[in-house]
């Protein structure tokens, strides 16, 4: 008898859109996989991508044991094998070298796993090193940085509240294909199709004409990293016509004048060549922004991986600010999580601010950021000797050698390791370097809240997914593979009982935060474990909990578990004051470190305009390295091609569909052309996370077309120096027929 079939409800795990999705399975076998139309936020809607968790499920390369590598081979092995090996090789290294031999590096799916965010910073203060690197720093750290200085905490970002708006800029982003990134917006296309139904403006500034801005009123292009000229241009603007209105702000934001001097010397006809958008239309958009209600400054990848990544984010903000769009119904927003923000948490409206650089990096002197280094200093840290070398490392999540400039470096120093522990899915182009990998679970196999995206989501709201399949035979969650490492690195063993240690640390952080209250609170919380229970804990003393009792209508794991397609909190409401963490208890609009940084844009201010450069682009049936071995989404034309503009192709002998050879210094990557009027000339577009031709690897359908690397060309040593974020966008480059 053939089992009936159940609907399970999941949010998908592949971007930041966090899409409710209702999969209908037999047995172990998925059926199909569709949108959930009652989900309370993405309301059905779903991208291709979805569809490729069944092949993600399915696939054969996903691995479903530990390896361990024996003589340069990898041989399955048992769990307690693996942790037995890695307690045998890792724990020499941290007695004799310290606890900063070990490096740690997290990539970007560790935010769309519950288990690796909140177990793993119970892991990095085990080991205490300061050498903890992340796909943070080839991404958003530059905004980070910007709103941490601004507001007071490292994710108090402002995200546009599209649902109510009537214009919104977008610079450096393409949220038709990404899905959105640091602003969680399933279906962009349908509300930015409203928001234009109901008379609202679109205008996106990029160097590509991208689908977004196919979507929307007016494209500009723009210099690659001249972002900083133009919205300087903007900020002169508003107060040269006299158009700054803070509005309800007013009493909550300092350092106004500092901003009107650092914009007065950049009028627009002064950075218009420079950025390449002419003065007459910085001139309209700085008076669109001041004199629409419900307007909104959005930027992300374009303008955070460059080299004025942080100014350019901070300029955005700065914007929104003095057009009275921060905190403005129809403008940038602070969602409310429900769950695990720090701009919910403690006294409301002022805090302990942020603190960077307490240490650097060893071989560059890069700051810390978030306890973070970057990780373009990874390489180095491990391939340079002396005091403090990285001897041994720890990959969760991430492709490195992919993701970051420079990889075939990095790859070479991964071999130079003494012990090497990915834990991930699939014997890529990083853990084919590891000595062990832990493999992670089905994404159908585990129970998942958004911890991340609901922080940065257009409205709020809570939603759980409880596994839709029981895991197979010995698997373990991946919280519960961190508390074994957990336990070997404070030396109790790799078969320590890590029940108990899940207790104990739990008790010893609720000791810290609610003193004699601690016992009560772990019996409330009881008979939960792992990280259902720190969920759990989470949303009941979240700013919508039940409180353990004294609001019993609040929220609960229990009460969101009730709820499969999730439960509605609202739109987003004001919060300034409440959500500012500044030790001010303002609105920081002119942090000095950003002002003095804008000495190297007024030395850049006269600089030519190289003759190429490159920048990266994403794709709808791509996510950054790891998608491209699901044949539902590999399948179709090719599409690893470096997007050239005609006047460019003309001049430099290039044809549509022909090879060509991309340099940047000694470096060099061979490419396929694809002519395309969609670019600015003078800029070539490729996207990241290709390149899938390294020996060593087990991904049949991604080693079958594998596309080229683009970061093989990129430069490590290129760093935003506030924020230590890779430079990726607006390299310098010469092109030619291969
Ligand atoms: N040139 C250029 N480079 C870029 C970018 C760019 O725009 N241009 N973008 C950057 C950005 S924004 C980012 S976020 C980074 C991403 O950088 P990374 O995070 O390093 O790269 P990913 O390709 O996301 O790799 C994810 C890894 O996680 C593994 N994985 C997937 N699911 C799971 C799971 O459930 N558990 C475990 N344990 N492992 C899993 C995959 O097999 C893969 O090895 O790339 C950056 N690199
Ligand atoms: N389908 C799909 N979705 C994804 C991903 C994916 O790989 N595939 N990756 C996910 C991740 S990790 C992230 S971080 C998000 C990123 O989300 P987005 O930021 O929306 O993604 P991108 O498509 O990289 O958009 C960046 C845009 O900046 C432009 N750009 C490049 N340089 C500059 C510049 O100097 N100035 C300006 N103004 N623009 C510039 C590029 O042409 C590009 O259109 O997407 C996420 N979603
Ligand atoms: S948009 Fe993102 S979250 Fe939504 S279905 Fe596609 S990949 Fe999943
Ligand atoms: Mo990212």
């Amino acid at each position: 008898m053939t089992e009936p079939a159940i609907v399970a409800r999941r949010i998908c795990p592949f971007c930041e859109a966090s899409c409710g999705l209702s999969i209908e399975l037999q047995g172990k076998q998925v059926l199909r996989i569709r949108g959930d139309d009652d989900d309370i936020f993405s309301a059905g809607f779903l991208c291709p991508k979805a569809v490729a968790l069944k092949d993600l499920h399915d696939d054969g390369d996903r691995l479903r044991t530990p390896l361990i590598k024996r003589d340069g081979h990898f041989v399955a092995a048992t769990w307690a094998e693996a942790y037995a090996e890695i307690e045998r090789r890792l724990l020499p290294i941290i007695a004799r070298d310290g606890p900063h031999a070990v490096a740690t590096m997290l990539g970007n799916p560790v935010s769309h796993k519950m288990s690796l965010m909140l177990y793993f910073p119970r892991l990095a203060k085990a080991l205490g090193t300061r050498n903890m690197y992340s796909a943070s720093s080839v991404d958003q750290v530059p905004k980070m940085l910007a709103v941490g200085l601004m507001y007071g905490s490292w994710l108090s970002v402002p995200v546009p509240d599209i649902e109510r708006s009537r214009f919104l800029l977008i610079i450096g982003a393409n949220p038709m294909v990404s899905n959105g990134s640091l602003w969680t917006v399933p279906d962009f296309r349908g509300k930015a199709r409203a928001l234009r139904a109901r008379g609202g403006k679109i205008v996106v500034i990029d160097p590509r004409r991208t689908e977004t801005a196919e979507a929307a009123d007016r494209h500009l292009f723009i210099r690659p990293g001249a972002d900083v000229f133009l919205l300087l241009g903007i900020v002169h603007t508003l107060f040269d016509e006299d158009c700054v209105k803070l509005g309800r702000l007013a009493p909550h934001v300092d350092g106004v004048d500092a901003v009107r001097a650092a914009a007065r010397a950049y009028a627009p006809e002064r950075v218009a060549a420079r950025c390449g958008i002419a003065a007459a239309d910085i001139r309209e958009l700085a008076r669109t922004l001041a004199t629409t209600e419900h307007a909104a400054v959005y930027g992300r990848i374009g303008t955070c991986t460059q080299q004025y990544g942080t100014l350019a984010s901070w300029l955005i903000d700065v914007i929104n600010v003095l057009t009275g769009h921060l905190d403005e119904e129809g403008g940038m927003m602070f969602p409310k999580a429900a769950a695990f923000a720090a701009n919910t948490r403690g006294k409301p409206g002022s805090g302990r601010g942020i603190v960077s650089g307490r240490y650097r990096s060893r071989v560059s002197g890069a700051p810390e950021i978030s306890g973070e280094l970057p990780l373009t200093c990874l390489a180095e840290e491990i391939d340079t000797p002396g005091p403090g070398q990285v001897k041994a490392l720890i990959t969760i999540a991430g492709n490195p050698v992919l993701s970051a400039p420079n990889g075939a470096r990095l790859a070479a120093a991964l071999d130079g390791l003494e012990f090497m522990l990915s834990m991930d899915i699939y014997v890529n182009e990083t853990s084919r370097h590891a000595d062990v990998i832990l493999p992670g679970v089905s994404p159908l196999e585990d129970a998942h809240y958004d911890v991340s995206f609901t922080q940065f989501s257009h409205r709020n709201h809570a939603r759980y997914s409880a596994p839709a399949l029981p895991r197979s035979d010995d698997q373990p969650d991946e919280w519960e593979s961190l508390l074994r490492l957990i336990a070997i690195v404070k030396g109790l063993g790799a078969d320590a009982d890590i029940a108990a240690l899940d207790d104990a640390l739990l008790r010893d952080e609720l000791e810290k935060s609610a003193g004699p209250l601690a016992d009560q609170l772990m019996a409330a919380l009881s008979p939960l474990r792992g990280a259902e229970r720190l969920l759990d804990l989470g949303l009941r003393s979240g700013p919508y909990g039940d409180q353990f009792g004294s609001q019993p209508d609040g929220l609960s794991l229990a009460a969101i578990r009730a709820a499969p397609s999730g439960i509605d909190l609202g739109p987003m409401t004001a919060r300034i004051p409440e959500a500012l963490r500044t030790p001010s208890g303002k609105i920081e609009l002119a942090p000095a470190a950003l002002l003095d940084d804008l000495a190297r844009v007024a030395a850049d201010l006269a600089a030519p305009a190289p003759d190429l450069v490159i920048i990266g682009r994403r794709q709808l049936r791509s996510n950054n390295s790891w998608m491209h071995n699901l044949p539902v989404l590999a399948k179709g034309a090719y599409r690893c091609t470096a997007l050239v503009h005609p006047d460019d192709a003309d001049r430099l002998g290039l044809a549509d569909g022909g090879r060509a050879t991309i340099r940047n210094g000694p470096r060099a990557i061979a490419v396929q052309v694809e002519v395309c009027s969609d670019m600015m000339p003078g800029v070539v577009s490729l996207p990241h996370g290709w390149g899938h031709d390294l020996p060593g690897t087990r991904l049949g359908v991604a080693a079958a077309r594998p596309g080229v690397n683009l970061n093989a060309l990129l430069d490590e040593n290129l760093r935003d120096p506030l924020s230590g974020n890779a430079v990726l966008s607006g390299v310098a480059i010469t092109m030619a027929p291969a």
